[in-house]
């Protein structure tokens, strides 16, 4: 039977019970999430995913990087619309970051599967493997493999920053499936997340309607002087390490702070060797993340970073070495699907802001291969990769409403999709 009922809602406090059971893995003593890509923690909660997903008579695959696929037939074999997002955490997460994208897709499944709904179009509902970046660089891993973004073969030799390998790792914890890359070309692709930001909540809104994501830019860098007493040396001799690192690291603030919004760098990782009070530091390695809506700006702050740092180091008469971790050019979504999330969200009632996305998501990686959007919900506090992140069960279920309606709608036949 295929019937599109306009007023199908979602089942929130079934989808809240699944962001809670899920966030049980990884749980984080006093709160928050710990699951980084690819570990024993992530194991669990793919393989809490796939019972889910079979429970609700998805049909399950597994591609090459660990992407876990669940497919809804349709009463066609057109191609699928795909919601999903990821599963992974950083150390520090919460329990909706990536999580509220995939579990959203399976409480629409299970709503339409409630309602004896059947789609013109399947539903797919996808959780890509480390989107977050945060133990095995570049972020949005899975997502750029899959897409063609980023190529396979460097992604399963990627080290990680303990030292192991993604395809190895894959290997142990079972997910290294055989779906090809470029086997998943969805008709379309809509990915419900957090916002991660301050903005919904500062203006008061219940819904983004999200444009586009920034520029993303990672590079690591180490720098190599001359470990000494600390002491005993002399200011004038000493090839301090350490020191530079601070100084590229004031220096990606300053470049953020000149520049101004929406221009942001954060130097997240930073580490000096010997690491020891009293030895002058031979070696430092940190991260600089830059990020900017435009291209060209990003461009222009990569080039003040490196041409900045290469004059710190040569001021301290050190060496220095900077490897590129992701590089990602903003990316525009696909403006009928953000002005269906748009009036959608208009339609329930809900008040929505048209905006950019500050964080990286899979969606991004989607963009160029199939139409693309993505639906915000507020984070308290804009707080996010932060263990007190949160968005409350009425502002997920809103969220969760609004994908419901315009999958719907992008489902059907003769949808703008198909024009
Ligand atoms: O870095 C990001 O924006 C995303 O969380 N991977
Ligand atoms: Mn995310
Ligand atoms: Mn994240």
């Amino acid at each position: 039977m295929t019937t599109m009922s306009g007023n199908l809602r979602i089942d929130g406090a079934r989808l809240m019970d699944r962001l809670a059971a899920l966030g049980t893995i990884g749980a984080l003593p006093g709160g928050g999430v710990k699951r980084l890509a690819l570990t024993d923690e992530d194991k669990v909660g793919r393989d809490r995913l796939v019972s889910w997903m079979r429970d609700l008579g998805l049909s399950v695959e597994v591609d090459v990087i660990g992407n876990i696929i669940g497919t809804r037939a349709g009463s066609s074999d057109a191609a699928p619309i795909l919601l999903g997002s990821h599963i992974d955490t950083v150390a520090t997460g919460g329990l909706y970051d990536g999580a509220l994208g995939v579990l959203a897709g399976l409480e629409i499944v299970e709503t339409l599967n409630d309602a004896g709904i059947t789609t013109h179009r399947p539903i797919a509902v996808a959780a890509f493997t480390n989107e977050e970046g945060a133990r095995f660089a570049p972020d949005m891993m899975g997502s750029g493999a899959q897409t063609g973004a980023l190529p396979l073969d460097d992604m399963l030799r990627a080290k990680g920053i303990d030292g192991t390998r993604v395809g190895e790792e894959l290997d142990r914890i079972g997910y290294r499936g055989d779906l090809p890359v470029g086997a998943i070309r969805p008709a379309a692709f809509l990915e419900l997340h957090i916002e991660q930001g301050p903005v919904l909540e500062a203006e008061g809104y219940a819904i983004g309607a999200v444009e586009g994501v920034q520029g993303i830019s990672w590079t690591e860098f180490t720098i190599e002087g001359v470990s000494n007493h600390a002491g005993t040396t002399p200011m004038a001799m000493r090839h301090d390490a350490g020191v530079v690192a601070a100084e590229i690291a004031l220096l990606a603030r300053r470049i953020a702070t000149e520049a101004g919004p929406p221009q942001v760098a954060t130097v997240g990782s930073i580490m000096v060797e010997p690491n020891l009070v009293n030895v002058v530091p031979d070696k430092a390695v940190l991260t600089v993340d830059l990020r900017h809506t435009d291209e060209r700006d990003l461009q222009r702050a990569e080039r003040r970073l490196h041409e900045g740092a290469q004059a710190a180091v040569e001021a301290e008469g050190c060496a220095m070495a900077a490897r590129s971790l992701a590089r990602f050019e903003p990316v525009r979504f696909d403006t009928r699907l953000v002005d269906l999330v748009a009036e959608n969200a208009a339609g329930l009632g809900l008040g929505v802001k048209r905006m950019p996305s500050g964080a990286g998501h899979d969606a991004q990686m989607f963009a160029p291969i199939c139409p693309t959007a993505m639906v915000f919900v507020p984070s308290r506090h804009g707080l996010s990769h932060n263990v007190h992140e949160y968005t409350a069960p009425d502002q997920i279920e809103a969220g969760a409403n609004v994908l419901l309606t315009t999958v719907l709608q992008l489902a059907g036949e003769g949808s703008i999709l198909d024009r």
